[in-house]
C-alpha cells in the first residue's frame, strides 16, 4: 500500500514524449520526402530510441536470475527477551516484506531448474527502518573469508574464452578451485544433493547462514542462526527431471511462484531461530564465526517464532524485482553482526555493487527500496536524486532548527540504532583462525545423515559434474578430497568417472561433531497435504468420465492443481458420449511440469500414442506417484510399468477395481510423499 503513491496509473489519453508533448504518430520517423533520409530534427524518434537503448542496467554479478513477491511477516510470540527488533515484538503485528529468490551462477535469461544454490533474500520494512536478511537455501557457504569471493565467483562463472557453461558448475575452473580449497567441501555436499534442484521456490528452506546477534533493550546480546521452513515442506526434483524441465519451461520456478500467488495459494514459511547465549560461544567443536559450519539442530533446536506469507505479485518486474537492492548491512536496532569474516566483507560488497548496478547513491529512493519510516539525512544530490531537498544539510546546525538531530545512545528500545559494544583485542593479522581448520567433519556428518537414495543422488551428481571436467589432475584431486569425507563415496565417484582412488586416510572426525544430524535429510522435511501439487489426468475418447471426474474432484478438494491432458485440446468424449474438457494437449506440455499422474479407466488406447507413453515413462523414471485404473494398465505397461501393484509410489485399486474414497486417500498420501526415488 505504501508504494501506491509511486505506482504509475495505466495512461489514459494521448501518447506524449517524456516532456509531455502530445505525439501525432509513433510508427513513422520524420524523413525527407516519401523515400528520403531520416532527419535529425526528429526528436521523437531520437528520444524513443535513446530510451530504448538505455533500458537495461548491469545485471547482478551473481544471483542475476530471480523472481520476487511481496507479503508480510508476523511473529507468534514476542522475542523482547532477546531482541528489540521492531518486527519481533508483538505477536500478530504484521511487517511488510519483499522477497527475491534467485539462482547464483546463470545470467538473467538462464533456466530456473539448474543445479545451483538458490538465493532467498528478504527485506523487512520495519517501523525502525529496513532490515535485509540476505540468505540462501543452504545453511553453509563455499568459502570462509570474503577475500576469496571474487576467486570463487570467477571459478564458477562461465569460462572466459567461450562463456560456457551457462547456469552450471560442471566445468574445469569450478572444480579446480574447489579441489584446491577444501573449505568448500561441506558446501559441495549440499550443492551435489537434491537441495540444489528444488521443486519450487515455495518448497525450499532459507538460511541466514552466518551467526548473527540479537540485542535486547538492555544491550544484552544472543547469537542467532535464522531458518526459514516452508509450510508446504521441502521438495526437490530429480536430476533428469530438472534437466528436462530447463528445456520444457526455463521459467518453471518463476512461473510457479507467480501462478501460486495469482491463484491465492499464498506460499508461507515459518521463521525459526537457533539461540545461543554469548557464554556458549566456545561450547562447540567448530567456530560459530565459520560460515562453512552449521549448528546441528540436535545441539541447538530451532525455535519457531513467526510466519511469512507472500501474497502479492509485483506489477513491474524491472521496477520491483530487478531494482530491489539488498544489503547485509541493512540491519535495525535489535540485530547486529558478528565477526564472521565472510559477513564482514559482504557488508562492504552489497552497497558497492548497488552503486554500480543502480547508477548512483540514490537507489534507496526507488519505491521498492524505500523504508516505510521517514528518512531524514544530510546526504544530498548525486545521480538519480528524486527529491527537492530544501534547507540545511549539515549537523550540528541552528538555522535549520537543529534538525535533523541525533538521538544519543542507550535508546535501543525507541528504535535508535547503537552498535553492540563487543570487546575485541588483537593484532592486525592476515591469517585464518585455527578454529576454522576442520573442513571435513560436517561434510561427513551431512553425508552420513542422508537416506540411501539421497546418497545415491549425491554420488551421481559428483560423477556427472566431475565427468564434465577435462583436466584429470583436477578430477583426481577432488576424489582425494572426497576420501576425507567418506571412502565409499570417493571410491564410487572414482569408479564412475574412471579415475583411481588415491590412497589417503579418511579425515579423523572432530570430537563431539555429531556423526548424524537427522534434521538434514530431506526425508525429515516433507510437508503435509498436497496443496498446489500439479496432477496430470490423462484422457482420450472413451475414457471413464465418471471416474475421471471423481478423481479430479477429490484431488481438487485437497487443493491440488489438476490438469486434464489429452492427445488434442478442446474436448474428448467419454464412454457415455459426454464431452470432457481438456486443459492442454499432451504435445503442449511435459511430464516434468507435473508432480503426479492419474490414468483413468479407458486410457488404454493411449498406449498407441507416443506422447502419452513418453509422458508416463518419464513420470515413472522420475519416481512420481502414478495412479493406474482399469485399462490405464495398458498405457502403464507400454510405458514400462509391468507390475503396478508391486511398484513403490504406484496406486492400483483393490481387486474389485473400485476407486473408492480409500483409494483416493491412498493416492493423496502418495502425492504427499512427492517422489519415490528408490523405485
Ligand atoms: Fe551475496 C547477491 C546471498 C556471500 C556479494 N548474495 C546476493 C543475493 C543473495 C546472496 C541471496 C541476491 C540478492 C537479490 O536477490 O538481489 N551471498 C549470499 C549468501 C552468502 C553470500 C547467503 C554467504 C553466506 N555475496 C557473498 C559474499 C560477497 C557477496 C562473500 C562478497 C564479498 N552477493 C554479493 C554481491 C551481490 C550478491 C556481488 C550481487 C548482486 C547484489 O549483491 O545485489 O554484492
Amino acid at each position: 500500500m505504501a508504494l501506491d503513491a509511486h505506482r504509475a496509473p495505466h495512461p489514459r489519453g494521448a501518447l506524449t514524449t517524456d516532456q509531455g508533448v502530445a505525439v501525432d504518430d509513433t510508427d513513422n520517423s520524420l524523413h525527407l520526402g516519401e523515400r528520403g533520409p531520416t532527419l535529425l530534427a526528429d526528436f521523437q524518434l531520437r528520444e524513443k530510441l535513446t530510451r530504448f537503448d538505455h533500458e537495461r542496467i548491469p545485471e547482478r554479478v551473481v544471483h542475476a536470475r530471480g523472481a520476487g513477491a511481496y507479503g508480510f511477516f508476523e511473529p507468534y510470540e514476542s522475542l523482547a527477551e532477546y531482541t528489540c527488533a521492531d518486527f519481533l515484538q508483538e505477536p500478530g503485528r504484521r511487517t511488510p516484506v519483499f522477497v527475491r529468490f534467485s539462482t547464483v551462477q546463470g545470467p538473467r535469461g538462464s533456466a530456473d531448474t539448474v543445479r545451483d544454490v538458490r538465493g532467498f533474500a528478504t527485506k523487512f520494512y520495519t517501523r525502525h527502518g529496513n532490515y535485509d536478511l540476505v540468505g540462501n537455501n543452504m545453511p553453509v557457504f563455499f568459502i570462509q573469508d570474503a577475500a576469496k569471493f571474487p576467486d570463487f565467483v570467477h571459478a564458477v562463472k562461465p569460462e572466459p574464452p567461450n562463456e560456457i557453461p551457462t547456469g552450471a558448475s560442471a566445468h574445469d575452473t569450478f572444480w579446480d578451485f574447489c579441489s584446491l580449497q577444501p573449505e568448500s567441501t561441506h558446501m559441495l555436499m549440499w550443492v551435489m544433493s537434491d537441495r540444489a534442484i528444488p521443486r519450487s521456490y515455495r518448497m525450499m528452506q532459507g538460511f541466514g547462514v552466518h551467526t548473527f546477534r540479537l540485542v535486547n533493550a538492555e544491550g544484552r546480546g544472543t547469537f542467532v542462526k535464522f531458518h526459514w521452513r516452508p509450510k508446504l515442506g521441502v521438495a526437490c526434483q530429480v536430476w533428469d527431471e530438472a534437466q528436462l524441465a530447463a528445456g520444457r519451461d526455463p521459467d518453471f520456478h518463476r512461473r510457479d511462484l507467480w501462478e501460486a500467488i495469482a491463484s491465492g495459494a499464498y506460499p508461507e514459511w515459518e521463521l525459526g531461530v537457533q539461540l545461543i547465549p554469548e557464554e556458549h560461544e566456545f561450547a562447540f567443536p567448530f567456530d560459530l564465526l565459520d560460515p562453512t559450519k552449521l549448528v546441528p539442530e540436535e545441539l541447538v533446536p530451532v525455535r519457531p517464532v513467526g510466519r511469512m506469507v507472500l501474497d502479492r505479485n509485483p506489477q513491474n518486474f524491472f521496477a520491483e524485482t530487478e531494482q530491489v537492492a539488498f544489503h547485509t548491512a541493512n540491519i535495525v536496532p535489535g540485530i547486529d553482526f558478528t565477526n564472521d569474516p565472510l559477513l564482514q566483507g559482504r557488508n562492504f560488497s552489497y552497497l558497492d555493487t548497488q552503486l554500480l548496478r543502480l547508477g548512483g547513491p540514490n537507489f534507496a529512493q526507488l519505491p521498492v527500496n524505500r523504508p516505510l519510516t521517514e528518512v531524514r539525512t544530510n546526504h544530498r544530490d548525486g545521480q538519480g536524486q528524486q527529491l527537492i531537498q530544501p534547507g540545511t544539510s549539515y549537523s550540528p546546525n541552528s538555522v535549520g532548527g537543529g534538525c535533523p538531530f541525533t538521538m544519543g545512545g542507550g535508546r535501543l528500545a525507541e528504535g535508535v540504532f547503537e552498535h553492540y559494544q563487543e570487546r575485541v583485542d588483537g593484532q592486525a593479522i592476515r591469517r585464518r583462525s585455527a578454529s576454522f581448520a576442520d573442513h571435513y567433519s560436517q561434510a561427513a556428518m551431512f553425508w552420513h545423515s542422508m537416506a540411501d537414495w539421497e546418497q545415491e543422488h549425491i554420488t551421481a551428481a559428483f560423477a556427472f559434474e566431475l565427468g564434465h571436467v577435462g583436466d584429470r589432475a583436477v578430477r583426481r584431486r577432488m576424489v582425494g578430497n572426497l576420501v576425507r569425507v567418506d571412502a565409499e563415496l570417493a571410491a564410487e565417484v572414482a569408479r564412475r568417472i574412471g579415475e583411481p582412488v588415491p590412497e589417503q586416510e579418511a579425515a579423523a572426525p572432530a570430537p563431539e561433531v555429531p556423526r548424524i544430524s537427522p534434521a538434514l535429510s530431506l526425508a525429515a522435511l516433507g510437508g503435509s497435504g498436497i496443496s498446489t501439487r500439479s496432477v496430470a489426468v490423462l484422457a482420450c475418447d472413451g475414457v471413464d468420465g465418471a471416474q475421471l471426474s471423481a478423481g479430479r474432484d477429490w484431488l481438487a478438494a485437497q487443493d491440488a492443481a489438476v490438469a486434464v491432458l489429452a492427445p488434442h485440446g478442446g474436448e474428448v468424449s467419454d464412454r457415455a458420449g459426454d464431452g470432457v474438457p481438456v486443459d492442454r494437449a499432451l504435445s503442449a506440455t511435459a511430464s516434468v511440469l507435473h508432480d503426479a499422474v492419474l490414468l483413468p479407466d479407458g486410457t488404454g488406447a493411449l498406449a498407441e500414442d507416443p506422447d502419452a507413453v513418453r509422458f508416463v515413462a518419464e513420470a515413472l523414471r522420475h519416481g512420481k506417484p502414478i495412479a493406474v485404473l482399469g485399462s490405464g494398465r495398458e498405457l502403464a505397461r507400454a510405458a514400462g510399468l509391468a507390475d503396478p501393484q508391486d511398484t513403490p509410489g504406484v496406486a492400483v485399486p483393490a481387486p474389485d477395481g473400485q476407486a473408492d474414497a480409500d483409494f483416493w486417500r491412498h493416492v493423496t498420501h502418495l502425492i504427499e510423499q512427492h517422489r519415490f526415488p528408490q523405485r
